[in-house]
């Protein structure tokens, strides 16, 4: 299979990149920070029999979506699954005191960067006559908690994209599915709250959080049903986190 993947400088996207790898699968990986587009090509070409693919650009500007994808040789176009996982958090305030930056870019990546690569991705899949795009969703996509607002609002609207292309993609074989994680240890706090490393890791303080791993298991399990089957969504969570709030502490 030719797997795409976008966000996997770190966290889910570099784990979903390696197990598929390690499994035989080439891939196309995306991202903002070309060294470690660089590193991560380097070390999987080195260890598996794979050839990655990079493309470093910014999710948000449709202009470098278009021009990266475009680039493409034809060996790189039949793309067989596209993992749509760059996103972030931005923030966690109460609405009326959020930084509309913050919005801004919550909405730009997770909404609209998804549906940029989607829509170009989705007709390079109908093209070929088949396809699996698998959405990084949330928990906060199925409940919203204090001052999460804005990002479970995009990502709710993830919910709905993903089962708005399942409908619109149906005719053309693609198949549509959606893996929506709890707590999982990554950058992600570290980028939601502006790099402060600190408060970042009084949210995993006294829990054990899902790895990167655990997430990248379940994208590969989705990706490798038979032809007759789609799991539409997944919901994973630590099994010390009953809720987006409710978690048990030591
Ligand atoms: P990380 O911060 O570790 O990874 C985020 C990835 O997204 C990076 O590779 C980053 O690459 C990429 N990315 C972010 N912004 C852009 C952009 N503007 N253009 C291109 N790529 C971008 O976080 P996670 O691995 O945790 O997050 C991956 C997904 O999982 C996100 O969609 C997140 O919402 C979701 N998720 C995470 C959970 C968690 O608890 N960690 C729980 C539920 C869902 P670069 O910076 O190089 O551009
Ligand atoms: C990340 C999970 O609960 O921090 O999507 O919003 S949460």
């Amino acid at each position: 299979m030719l797997v795409f993947i976008t966000g996997a400088t770190s966290g889910i996207g570099k784990s979903t990149a390696e197990i598929f790898a390690k499994n035989g699968h080439h891939l196309i990986i995306t991202g903002r920070r070309e060294e470690r587009l660089a590193l991560l090509k380097k070390e999987i070409e080195a260890n598996y029999n794979v050839t990655v693919s990079t493309l470093c650009f910014d999710i948000r500007n449709r202009q470098e979506v278009e021009k990266a994808i475009s680039s493409l040789n034809e060996n790189n176009r039949a793309i067989d699954v596209l993992v749509n996982n760059a996103g972030l958090a931005a923030g966690l305030a109460p609405l009326q005191n959020g930084e509309v930056d913050h919005w801004e870019r919550m909405i730009d990546t997770n909404v609209k960067g998804l549906l940029y690569i989607t829509r170009i991705v989705s007709n390079m899949m109908i093209e070929s006559g088949k396809g699996h795009i698998i959405n990084i969703g949330s928990i906060a996509g199925k409940e919203v908690y204090a001052n999460g607002n804005v990002y479970c609002a995009t990502k709710h609207a993830v919910d709905a994209l993903n089962r708005g292309m399942r409908i619109d993609l149906l005719p053309h074989n693609i198949k549509v599915s959606a893996v929506n994680p709890g707590m999982v240890e990554t950058e992600f706090s570290i980028v939601r709250f502006d790099g402060d490393e600190d408060r970042a890791k009084k949210v995993y303080m006294g829990m054990q959080p899902l790895s990167p791993e655990d997430i990248a298991e379940t994208v590969y399990w989705v990706a490798n049903r038979p032809a007759h089957v789609n799991i539409n969504d997944v919901i994973i969570m630590p099994s010390v986190q009953a809720s987006a709030t409710n978690v048990i502490r030591k």
